[in-house]
């Protein structure tokens, strides 16, 4: 199958999910984004091994045999770059310019970092966790290269559902998303996920590291004023994936379709306009509906009359948080979770794109394997059949 993704460069990675290309609730691993700052580590499995030290009682390091004898989690999570879409920006804002394609959805199975943290012993002074990756590069203000880094406050460190992951989709890690391990954390920007884990050190300092205070900040208008925010938790989003910019529909049922996600929680609705953001109705949501994962949507407009229209969509989150319409500029390019319009051309002689193909049954196909998988125990043993995915 041909797909249209967007390539920006190839060394180091960095491509975008073909959005456009997408039918069901799981981005196939070869399809999703890749964002890397620094060329891709080659590693062997025999020799590798991540470390847990720094304040801890028991300084610790694991490989590869002894991290996959450890009890296993598996979590469906929508991972996005925290610049995803900078090229909707006006004014443009520099870094790279992502389209909407900057995101995906997998599930991504691991042992808990919470084991080895236990294992390990956080002592009273800890403040937070430093994540290392393989990778290594020059930064301004630097004279040697630097690996990636970002550090975790301890409450989502030790969270049960952030994990060193080692497979996606059921199958292990590609190498650009980060073979052999990476540290995932479901609900917060991709950025924190650190590719390539090579240490993992307990600090009683915060960080300081680039990609921690001088890429991937913010700054976001308090009640005391303007505060410098490291970028974490992702905000509520939707994206229209149908129609296209500028497509020529015809007069009749119209569907529009895309997805949302929420971070952390779920998704509660989603709501369409079809006059520009004047007025909005309900999107009907098709298969599971999860903390972490992203929900499809769709709707049916039924239009009438020719002429150009600017379609949005507009996600509501289960704890209430409802998408904007504006960028907020004081995210520069971050946090790029603004409604767009979409404008459209009704022409009466076009036909009508109200088809749905078989979308029931494999809504039905989706909701199986996510009741399948749900709550499954931190001790279980996983198995993966045959390492396709869903
Ligand atoms: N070691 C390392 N980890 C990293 C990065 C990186 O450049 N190096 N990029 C981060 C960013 S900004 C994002 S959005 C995600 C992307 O993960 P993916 O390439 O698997 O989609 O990885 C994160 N982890
Ligand atoms: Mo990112």
């Amino acid at each position: 199958m041909n797909v249209n993704q967007t390539v920006i460069s190839t060394s180091p990675e960095n491509r975008e999910t073909p959005l456009a290309d997408v039918q069901g609730w799981v981005t196939p691993s070869r399809w999703f984004f890749v964002r890397s700052h620094y060329e891709a580590p080659e590693v062997d499995l025999d020799s590798w091994e991540v470390s847990v030290a720094g304040c801890v009682e028991r300084p610790l390091a694991v490989n590869w045999e002894q991290l996959n004898s450890l009890p296993q989690q598996s979590v469906f999570y929508t991972m996005e770059c925290a610049g995803n879409g900078r090229s909707f920006l006006h004014p443009a804002v520099e870094g790279v310019q992502w389209n909407a394609g900057a995101v995906g959805h997998a599930e991504w199975s691991g042992v808990p970092l919470k084991y080895l943290l236990d294992e390990a012993g956080l002592q009273p002074d800890a403040v937070e966790i430093v994540f290392s990756g393989g990778d290594l590069g020059v930064e301004k203000g630097y004279d040697e290269p630097q690996p990636y880094a970002r550090s975790l406050p301890l409450e989502k460190a030790l969270h049960p559902d952030t994990l060193l992951a080692t497979r996606m989709n059921g199958e292990l890690l590609e190498q650009s998303h980060g073979f052999p391990v990476r540290l995932l954390v479901p609900g917060w920007y991709g950025v924190a996920s650190v590719k390539w884990l090579k240490s993992i050190e307990v600090v009683s300092q915060p960080f300081d590291g680039y990609f921690q205070t001088v890429k991937y900040t913010i700054q976001r208008e308090t009640g005391r004023g303007m505060q410098s925010e490291v970028v974490g938790p992702m905000p509520v989003k939707s994206e229209m994936i149908r129609p296209t910019a500028d497509a020529t529909l015809g007069i009749g049922a119209n569907r529009m379709f895309g997805m949302a996600w929420a971070g952390e929680e779920a998704v509660e609705a989603v709501e369409v306009s079809v006059d520009g953001g004047e007025t909005w109705q309900r999107a009907e949501l098709n298969g599971p509906r999860a903390p972490y994962s992203w929900t499809l949507w769709e709707y049916l407009w039924e239009v009438a009359v020719p002429g150009e229209y600017e379609l949005m969509s507009r996600a509501i989150s289960t704890g209430g948080r409802i998408q904007p319409t504006q960028h907020d500029p004081n995210f520069s390019g971050y946090l790029i979770n603004f409604s767009r319009k979409t404008t459209v051309h009704i022409e009466a002689e076009q036909q009508s794109h109200d088809l749905l193909g078989d979308w029931k049954s494999l809504r039905h196909e989706m909701t199986e394997v996510a009741r399948a998988r749900a709550g499954m125990p931190l001790d279980a043993e996983m198995e993966f059949s045959s390492g396709a995915g869903i």
